[in-house]
């Protein structure tokens, strides 16, 4: 039949012909599209005791329109990257039905009795002590698995081959890695902000690093990435009294540097921290990028005994991890620039108030970030920085 997108009264259909609903009454079914690319739908019976979540990528990104065309088998990437990830770390992605590549149609668990971090963060809940902590060991297991310490040599070629994702790695190496510091027609900002976007795309400093930055994301192929990491591709909460994180939405998804996921976190961990300290309602959020690197780093270190290539030795483990740390900082800078002055900004600052104070901390700090990465060696030298913007 073909690609077709699906609208909310397709879904009952759809759901049948797919195998994913065999109750009598169909499924009542609500469009809760939230992201910048795809369509999401949630379909449930009378009394919520079944529902399933459809996600499907449209040939556009959903928030430009068909003005911004994008292959949807961006879908595949996504398909893939869960399958990768449901080998090594199945309780931290939400539970896939099925992937239809016709559609590029993914049915999925229903996560709807969790919150989404960022949602969570901006109304004013701490962290806690597990979701960032549980982030750091996502990272860790899921990088160090389809990495060449995790696979066979052979293997990895085959993955880093099928994992090529052109397009999407495009929208990053452009809205992430370049536009912020050039003229471009999907940069905004608040009118708080001109002479700091102005003198970033003058700063021929910045510029430099964030080539060096956009260079290695172009070319590392460290490990398989969920590739836009941040704290709206969380969700969290409890189950069964316990707390459970889901990571979703690895669309992004290609063989890429480790650093790029954890940045992309961190990035958001410190907007999260300057919206807070905006509130004055500060409570956790300057731990947590500490806390998710000790998880990421102890985690790793304890998959290093089961390594497939014994010629990496410890010293080289130590030499790793210091280059994964140095590029994180860096990458976390490129992203708090890009959601100020570039294109996707976060609500975190959005809903400010008056989002320039904050917002201004934030671009300073990023910059210091992306230039002084070589130098910050630990979460408390980027803490001590933090309290000086
Ligand atoms: C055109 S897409 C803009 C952003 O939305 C996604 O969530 C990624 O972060 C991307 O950079
Ligand atoms: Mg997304």
């Amino acid at each position: 039949m073909g690609y077709r997108i699906l609208e909310t009264d397709d879904i009952p259909a759809y759901l049948r012909e797919r195998g994913h609903w065999d109750e009598t009454a169909d499924p009542q079914v609500r469009e809760v599209s939230d992201g910048n690319m795809n369509r999401v739908f949630l379909a449930s019976n009378a009394d919520g005791t079944r529902s399933l979540a459809l996600k499907q990528a449209l040939p556009w990104v959903r928030v430009a329109g068909p003005s911004w065309p994008m292959n949807p088998d961006r879908a595949d990437a996504e398909a893939r990257a869960y399958e990768q990830v449901a080998r090594i770390a199945p309780d931290k992605i939400p539970a896939i039905h099925g992937y239809d590549p016709e559609n590029y149609a993914l049915v999925m668990e229903d996560m709807s009795d969790l919150e989404v971090l960022r949602t969570l963060l901006n109304e004013g809940a701490p962290y806690g002590p597990h979701t960032s902590a549980r982030t750091g060991e996502f990272v860790a297991q899921f990088s160090f698995a389809t990495s060449d310490f995790g696979m066979a040599s052979a293997d990895r070629k085959a993955l880093i081959a099928a994992s090529v994702s052109p397009e999407l790695c495009k929208i990053t190496e452009d809205v992430v890695l370049s536009e912020p510091y050039i003229e471009h027609e999907h940069n905004h900002w608040h009118e708080g902000l001109d002479d700091l976007a102005r003198e970033f795309r003058a700063d021929s400093r910045l510029r430099t690093e964030v080539a060096d930055l956009r260079h290695t994301f172009m070319t590392s192929a460290q490990a398989l990435l969920h590739g836009d990491l941040h704290t709206g591709s969380i969700m969290v909460g409890e189950r069964e009294g316990a707390p459970v994180i889901r990571v979703f939405d690895p669309e992004f998804s290609f063989v890429g540097p480790i650093g790029y996921d954890l940045g992309l976190y961190w990035a958001n961990v410190l907007v999260s921290e300057e919206r807070a300290r905006a509130l004055d309602s500060l409570s956790d959020h300057a731990d947590q990028l500490g806390l998710s690197w000790t998880a990421f780093e102890t985690e790793f270190r304890r998959l290093w005994p089961t390594r497939v290539d014994t010629f990496f030795d410890d010293a080289y483990l130590d030499r790793f991890l210091r280059k994964v740390w140095t590029e994180s900082i860096g990458y976390a800078g490129t992203e708090i620039i890009r959601r100020i002055i570039g294109f996707a900004h976060l609500t975190d600052l959005t809903t400010l108030q008056d989002p320039v104070p904050a917002s201004r901390r934030a671009l300073l700090l990023g910059r210091e970030l992306v230039v002084h990465r070589g130098e910050l060696s630990n979460p408390n030298d980027v803490r001590a920085l933090g309290s000086l913007t």
